[in-house]
C-alpha cells in the first residue's frame, strides 16, 4: 500500500513524513521524492510475540512518498510537475496535508492561514490533473479509433467513458458520479485518476493546539497533528517518549495516528499467521475471502487452498494458548470464500 503526502509548500509535509518514518526532514525546497517504509504498529503481534517467541516478528507496512510542494507548477515548471503527478497517479491512497499552525516565521500561503481553504484549492489541482489525463486520452484516442487496429472496440468504448468524464469534471461533478459500472471503473482506476483515490486531511496544527478536536464536516476522515510537536517527540527515547506523550495528553503516536488513518481510508484490517519462524500481520481489504488472504502469503496457498484454520486473536489472549482455544471449541476450518475478519489468526492448509 503506498500513501502519498500532498500538500500546499510550507503545510509541513516533510515534518510529517519525518516524524513518521523517522527519516531526517527533507530539506526545504527539495525537489526529489522521498520514500520511507513505515512498519504498522499492532500490539497483537507483540503480544503473539512472548507467546510464540518466534525468529521474526513481522509488521506490516505502509510505503509514504513525500512529495515537493503543490502547486507544482510554480516551483518546478511543467516537466516537473508532470514528473510528480505521475507518482502520485501510482499511490493507492492520497493524504492531504493543510496547514493550521500560525508562525510568523513560515511565510503562509497568500498570507493567511486557512486550512479549509487550503483544502479546496488542492482538490481543485487534483481536479484538474484529473481534466488535463481526461483531455490527452480523449486527443490520442480520436486519432486511434479511425485505425482498424486489434484495440479499436475498445478505444471506442474507452472514448466514450472519458468523454462522460470531461462533462462531469467540467460540470463540478465527481468523476465517480458518471461511472456505470466495475468493468469501467477497473478502466479509469489503471489510469491513475487523482480523484478516485481514497483520501484523508491531516491537519497541521500549532503547538498551542493541541489535543483540542477539529470541526470539519467533509466527505473524507480529518485527523489533527501538531508536525513540530510529533517531530520532537519522534526524536526521544521511548521512555521519555512516552513521559512527554502521558503529560501533553497525547494517547498514539503520529505513526499510529498515521497508520490507522490510511487503514480506515483504505478499508484496510490485519489477518495474523504465527509460528516458531515469525509472527506477522497481512493487510488486506475488509472483505477478502480466506482463498484471497492466502494469496499473499504465497500463490501456491492460494493454488492449493484446501482450509484456512482459524482463531481469533482475543480467543487465543483471553484462554492463553491454540491447546485451550480448541478445547474450548472456537478453533474453526473456513472455507474458501470465508471472509476474513481483523485479528484473525489462520493456518492455510494447502496441497500443491
Ligand atoms: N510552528 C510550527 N511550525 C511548523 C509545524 N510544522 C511544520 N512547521 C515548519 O514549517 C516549515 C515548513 O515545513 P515542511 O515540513 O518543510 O513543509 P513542506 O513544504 O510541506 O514539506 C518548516 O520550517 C517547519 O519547521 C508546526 O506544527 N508548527
Ligand atoms: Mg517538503
Amino acid at each position: 500500500m503506498k500513501a502519498a503526502l500532498l500538500g500546499l509548500m510550507q503545510s509541513g509535509k516533510s515534518t510529517i513524513f519525518s516524524a513518521i518514518s523517522g527519516k531526517a526532514v527533507p530539506p526545504m525546497g527539495a525537489t526529489a521524492i522521498e520514500e520511507a517504509i513505515v512498519p504498522v504498529p499492532d500490539a497483537r503481534l507483540d503480544w503473539l510475540e512472548t507467546l510464540y517467541k518466534p525468529k521474526k516478528k513481522m509488521r506490516a507496512t505502509i510505503d509514504v512518498l513525500d512529495l515537493p510542494g503543490f502547486s507544482f507548477l510554480d516551483e518546478h515548471g511543467r516537466a516537473g510537475a508532470r514528473r510528480l503527478i505521475g507518482q502520485i497517479r501510482t499511490a493507492d491512497m492520497l493524504v492531504l496535508v493543510v496547514r493550521a499552525f500560525d508562525d510568523p516565521a513560515v511565510p503562509a500561503y497568500r498570507n493567511s492561514v486557512d486550512w479549509k481553504r487550503d483544502l479546496a484549492e488542492l482538490q481543485t489541482e487534483l481536479l484538474l490533473s484529473d481534466l488535463e489525463l481526461v483531455t490527452t486520452r480523449i486527443e490520442k484516442l480520436e486519432k486511434q479509433v479511425h485505425k482498424p487496429t486489434k484495440t479499436q472496440a475498445h478505444d471506442k468504448a474507452e472514448l466514450a467513458i472519458q468523454r462522460r468524464l470531461q462533462d462531469a469534471i467540467e460540470a463540478e461533478q465527481p468523476i465517480s458520479s458518471v461511472i456505470e459500472n466495475e468493468q469501467e471503473l477497473a478502466v479509469i482506476k489503471s489510469l491513475g485518476f487523482l480523484t478516485l483515490k481514497p483520501m484523508a486531511v491531516v491537519v497541521n496544527v500549532g503547538e498551542d493546539r493541541v489535543g483540542e478536536p477539529i470541526a470539519f464536516e467533509g466527505a473524507m476522515p480529518a485527523v489533527p497533528v501538531c508536525a513540530k510537536l510529533e517531530h520532537e517527540l519522534a526524536q526521544l527515547d521511548a521512555e521519555s517518549r512516552a513521559a512527554f506523550m502521558a503529560d501533553l495528553g497525547i494517547t498514539d503516536s503520529a505513526a499510529e495516528k498515521f497508520v490507522q488513518m490510511c487503514y480506515s481510508a483504505l478499508g484496510l484490517i490485519s489477518f495474523l499467521t504465527v509460528g516458531p519462524d515469525e509472527v506477522r500481520a497481512w493487510p488486506i481489504r475488509e472483505g477478502t475471502v480466506a482463498v484471497d488472504a492466502a494469496g499473499k502469503v504465497h500463490t501456491d496457498i492460494k493454488r492449493g487452498f484446501i482450509r484456512a484454520e482459524t482463531m481469533a486473536y482475543a480467543d487465543l489472549k483471553e484462554l492463553g494458548g491454540e491447546k485451550e482455544v480448541k478445547a474450548a471449541g472456537k478453533a474453526r476450518l473456513e472455507g474458501k470464500e470465508y471472509p476474513v475478519k481483523d485479528g484473525d489468526i489462520i493456518n492455510f492448509r494447502f496441497n500443491v
